[in-house]
């Protein structure tokens, strides 16, 4: 049993963490950049440690500080959080030589997963659907035209070590395939210091859809159904919702047992998410990921859990505490991504939080770390807050998601709230018809927010 769990990350899912630990009866030590020295997860923690300068690189992503941090205070076991250090099998190699605990996956499963050829090879062979493409890299621009001629266009060439978009090109025809295989490669070679890349059919109107998934490390998995996360801008999701208004209740435990499996099977231990694109009603494996996810609450919501204690139990080597059989859906809830940006530029708009009033009542969860005063700092990701809404159907969870964004009060920055009120007007919200290009393209043509 843990006493004492170290937080190596801020903001919103900081507190997320702290709040699981109070609850377990463990102590939280929150750590800190100079800049988030006012911090609400610093203040929340039983203790702190500053870790360095304000940038990214020189504290949140500062190893030596983290495990320092871990040895002044006596904490025993690391959360990630996500981003950050959350999918680093190096991080992980070095927590597990200073005798710590990760709280996550192992090195070795962070280092398949994050290698998207050995991620898609493992998932094949575990019986995943993937998508149809090379098998394996492509080492030459012949290769490629004879895969592709062979599959037939659109292709598209992806960076085995990429990842949120980068390293990704598109080919609709043979005449666009050396450009899209030369850049993907620069790119690849330039962001990730890795040239290899894959060739996939290009899907043109698919959704996202996303299967969470949990181990126990010991050849025990479960799957918590999907979250639609089709509603996304340049590769950040904006509104995420589950269950998905287009998967019958027969797709989801088929494909959610065929994810539970393929991780039993290689016995991973935590939280995962195994991501598809969703075309023709069929499921296609593109990436898995092996952190919480942002999203994660939606998931939380429909099925009465709590997905950070169980990732805590799980690395203290205790057994799931719920089998596939315990877990039912119940009605549906939906997320909304609250950035300080100003729209519809999207530009980031960090400063002073005059004025913060959070919204309640049944069925309403705000995650956010921001107060009245509250200085965002410049340096970050420009998330702010985690608005999720849980109802008994979609439509009522829509009607309250409209209503507590009616309470939800942000002032001295700019946010992304007003997207979200015109977005819950367009009928393609209402119906949940939509794919993954649907909202860059409703944005490049409404100029109303
Ligand atoms: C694709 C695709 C279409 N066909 N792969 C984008 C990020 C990376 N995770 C995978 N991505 C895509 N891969 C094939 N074979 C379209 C995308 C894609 C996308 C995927 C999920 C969510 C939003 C997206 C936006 C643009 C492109």
């Amino acid at each position: 049993m843990f006493s004492k769990i170290l937080i190596a990350n801020r903001g919103e899912i900081a507190l997320r963490v702290i709040r699981a630990c109070r609850e377990m009866g463990i102590k939280s030590v929150a750590v800190h950049s100079t800049a988030d020295s006012d911090a609400m997860h610093v203040r929340m923690a039983d203790e702190s440690v500053c870790i360095g300068p304000p940038a990214g690189t020189d504290s949140y992503l500062n190893v030596p500080s983290l495990i320092s941090a871990c040895e002044i205070t006596g904490a025993e076991a690391i959360h990630p959080g996500y981003g950050f250090l959350s999918e680093n099998a190096n991080f992980v190699q070095v927590i597990e030589d200073h005798g710590l605990k990760f709280i996550g996956p192992t090195a070795e499963h962070i280092r398949i997963m994050g290698d998207k050829i050995t991620a898609k090879e493992t998932m094949r062979e575990l019986g995943v659907p993937c998508v149809p493409g090379s098998d394996g890299g492509v080492d030459s621009l012949d290769e490629a035209h004879r895969i592709a001629s062979a599959m037939g266009y659109p292709v598209i060439i992806k960076a085995t070590a990429g990842g949120g978009g980068r390293g990704m090109k598109v080919a609709q025809t043979a005449e666009d395939l050396e450009v899209a295989f030369s850049t993907a490669r620069a790119e690849g070679k330039s962001v990730f210091g890795n040239a290899e890349v894959y060739l996939e059919k290009y899907l043109t109107l698919p959704r996202h859809i996303e299967i969470q998934v949990f181990g126990d490390g010991k050849g025990n998995a479960v799957h918590l159904g999907e979250r639609d996360c089709s509603l996304q801008r340049r590769h950040q999701k904006v509104f995420e919702e589950a269950p998905s208004p287009v998967i019958t209740q027969e797709q989801r435990q088929r494909i959610g047992k065929v994810c539970a499996d393929a991780i039993a099977g290689i016995n991973y231990a935590g939280a995962g998410t195994i991501e598809f694109l969703f075309e023709n009603d069929e499921f296609y494996f593109i990436e898995m990921n092996t952190r919480l996810q942002v999203e994660h609450p939606v998931t939380e919501a429909i099925f009465g859990i709590d997905l950070v204690r169980e990732q805590i139990r799980v690395a203290e080597g205790m057994p799931l505490s719920f089998g596939q059989e315990d877990l039912v859906i119940n009605g549906h809830a939906i997320e909304c991504r609250i950035n300080a940006e100003k729209v519809p530029e999207f530009r980031p708009s960090p400063g002073t939080v005059a004025q913060y009033h959070a919204p309640g009542g049944l069925g309403v969860r705000m995650d956010s770390a921001i107060y009245d005063g509250y200085k965002i700092p410049p340096y970050y990701d420009s998330l702010i807050g985690k608005l999720i809404v849980h109802a008994a159907d979609r439509p009522t969870a829509l009607a309250r998601l409209e209503r507590a964004l009616s309470e939800l009060v942000i002032e001295g920055v700019e946010t992304t709230l007003p997207l979200f009120d015109a977005l819950l007007k367009q009928e393609a919200v209402q119906t949940g018809d939509y794919t993954i290009h649907w909202l860059e393209q409703w944005l490049e043509t409404n100029p109303e927010i």
